[in-house]
This record gives structure tokens, C-alpha cells and sequence, in this order.
């Protein structure tokens, strides 16, 4: 059995609700304690209620269960941080600073942060964004995640916290729902799909987007967090593709197995931060460093999406 024991912020979200199941497997159950703002329902292991703002309720937990390992994924995300920008850099800096010095306080051995394409903006390559790039981000969010990169590689130098990272795409699953994200509408779509109701995307046609489907974001993310440090060459956060695609190529996937789908088109203010984002990633160093290679591309996502939404609906 293993030693590590691991502690999720952001554990009711979209990432963190498919993610805590995944580590629960390797882990064991009762190893992983599942962390949000508001009472998980039941789980198959322990879970809190925590406010990742609140430094000291999260050093108790840290106390409490020993944790090795922390996976910081509690954040504001794009479109919504646009709403209220103080209110969304406070959120992701000081959740963050919290699990930063927790960690290097209590010796926990790992932190995964996450990070995202959000940290380019329109002076970044948009096709093949490399690794190293000019990094402008046009959203609070970005702004969070630039920060937050450069105080990982900060601790990792500094203090020798085994800080990891990767800059997420968009993140598709069946399992949970997205909220607050530019890319939300690659999730909502197979939902309408899926109940016969037409979509009005938020987005315009052609605009190409850097996606991951959630099986290829749980394995990227497990495997980045098993690789041994002194493989790891980037400390600030991994560059992580799977595919890219339009709406228009989305909704012809879905129209592939669904013929009668349609959508419509309503740009609204995530169109500008969408045109800030790259279109397609270059992945090679984390190819290269552990191994990454996503399974899915968009026609195998659709089919997959909408055989578990039509068992859900
Ligand atoms: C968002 O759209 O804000 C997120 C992201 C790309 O980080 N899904």
C-alpha cells in the first residue's frame, strides 16, 4: 500500500470531480481527501469542506491526513474572471500562495498546479505556440497563470518544492461540467446534442481552439505527476496538446453520427479572449521529458461523448 496521501483542492470541479476518482484507484480511497468550497455529495473517500483562501483550515488538513501530495486546481476561469478581475486574482493567487507555503512548511513532497493556454496572448506564435514563448495574456486568469508558473519554478529553485505543471487546453468530459470557461462550449454542445435541441455557440465558425478530451487530461496529469524530477526540464509549465478544432468541426463530427444536429452562431465578449489563444500547441518537450502521447482525436472524442451523455439524459 502506498504511503502518499493526497489532498485535491477544487475536487467538485470539472477537472478535479474525474481526477479525484483516477488518484482514489491508484492511490486507494482513503488516501486522496477531496477538498471544495462546498460539501462533496458521498464519496468513496474522505472529503472536506475548505476554502483554499483560508490558510489555516488548510495547514489542519495538511496536518490532519499527513499529506504528501497536493493538487491545487480551486481557480477562477477566464470568462468569469473577466466579470470581477481583483475578485479573480485574489481567488487564484492567494489559493495558491497558501498551497505554495503550506507545502514548503509541512515537507509535503509534491504540488501539481495547473496552468493554461490562457498565459499567451496575441503576440505568441498562434500555430504551433512553442514552449518558450512571448507570454502577454490578455484575461485576468492568464495574468494568474503566468504569475502562478513563475512562483512554481520560484519554489521549485528556491526552496527545491517539487512543483509540476501543465498549461491545460480545453478540457472536454461527460462526467462534469465546466463553468466560467472560454472553451465551456466544446462540453455544452454534445449536451444539446445529445437532448436533440439545436446550440447557439458562443464563438464564431472558424475559431480554432487547442482541446484535450478528459481521459488524455487525467492520463497527461498522472503521468507528469509519476515522472521521475530529475526528467522534468521545464519548471515553470509544460506546453499539452491533443487536438485542435473549430465549432464548425465540432458540430460536423456530432452531425457524422447525429445528421439532424444544428448550430447557430452568437459571438459575445469570450469571442476576444479566444482570438488571444493560440490555435494549435507545440507539445514536444512534454512529449520528450515523460512521454506524453494523447489517444483521442475529435471523431473518437464525439463518439465517445455522446455514448455516455445518451446512457446520462
Ligand atoms: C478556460 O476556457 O478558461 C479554460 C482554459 C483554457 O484554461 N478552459
Amino acid at each position: 500500500m502506498t504511503s502518499d496521501r493526497i489532498l485535491l483542492t477544487g475536487a467538485g470541479g470539472q477537472i478535479g470531480a474525474v481526477l479525484t476518482e483516477a488518484l482514489r484507484e491508484t492511490y486507494g480511497a482513503d488516501h486522496v481527501v477531496a477538498t471544495d468550497l462546498k460539501a462533496l455529495g458521498p464519496q468513496s473517500g474522505p472529503t472536506e469542506i475548505l476554502n483554499a483562501l483560508d490558510a489555516p483550515a488548510l495547514d489542519e488538513l495538511v496536518r490532519k491526513y499527513r499529506i504528501t501530495q497536493i493538487y491545487h486546481l480551486a481557480a477562477i476561469l477566464s470568462a468569469t474572471g473577466e466579470k470581477d478581475p481583483m475578485w479573480a486574482w485574489n481567488i487564484n493567487m492567494t489559493s495558491l500562495f497558501n498551497v505554495l507555503e503550506v507545502a514548503r512548511q509541512r515537507e509535503v513532497a509534491k504540488v501539481y498546479f495547473p496552468s493554461s493556454i490562457a498565459v499567451f496572448g496575441r503576440e505568441a506564435h498562434r500555430n504551433n505556440t512553442p514552449q518558450f514563448e512571448v507570454l502577454i495574456p490578455e484575461t485576468v486568469y492568464g495574468i494568474s497563470k503566468v504569475a502562478g508558473e513563475n512562483w512554481a519554478n520560484y519554489y521549485f529553485r528556491r526552496y527545491g518544492l517539487d512543483v509540476r505543471s501543465m498549461r491545460y487546453p480545453g478540457i472536454i468530459g461527460y462526467q462534469s461540467m465546466p463553468g466560467g470557461g472560454t472553451t465551456d462550449y466544446a462540453v455544452d454542445i454534445y449536451h444539446y446534442a445529445v437532448q436533440h435541441k439545436p446550440y447557439e455557440c458562443f464563438l464564431r465558425a472558424d475559431t480554432r481552439l487547442p482541446m484535450l478530451y478528459m481521459p488524455d487530461t487525467i492520463k497527461a496529469t498522472l503521468q507528469l505527476m509519476e515522472a521521475p524530477s530529475d526528467c522534468l526540464t521545464v519548471r515553470t509549465s509544460y506546453n499539452l496538446a491533443g487536438m485542435s478544432f473549430t465549432p464548425e468541426e465540432i458540430a460536423a463530427s456530432i452531425q457524422k453520427e447525429m445528421p439532424g444536429f444544428q448550430i447557430s452562431y452568437k459571438p459575445d465578449f469570450r469571442q476576444a479572449i479566444a482570438d488571444s489563444w493560440p490555435a494549435t500547441i507545440d507539445d514536444s518537450a512534454a512529449r520528450r521529458d515523460w512521454g506524453w502521447q494523447p489517444e483521442y482525436d475529435l471523431d473518437a472524442m464525439t463518439r465517445d461523448m455522446l455514448y455516455h451523455l445518451k446512457l446520462k439524459y
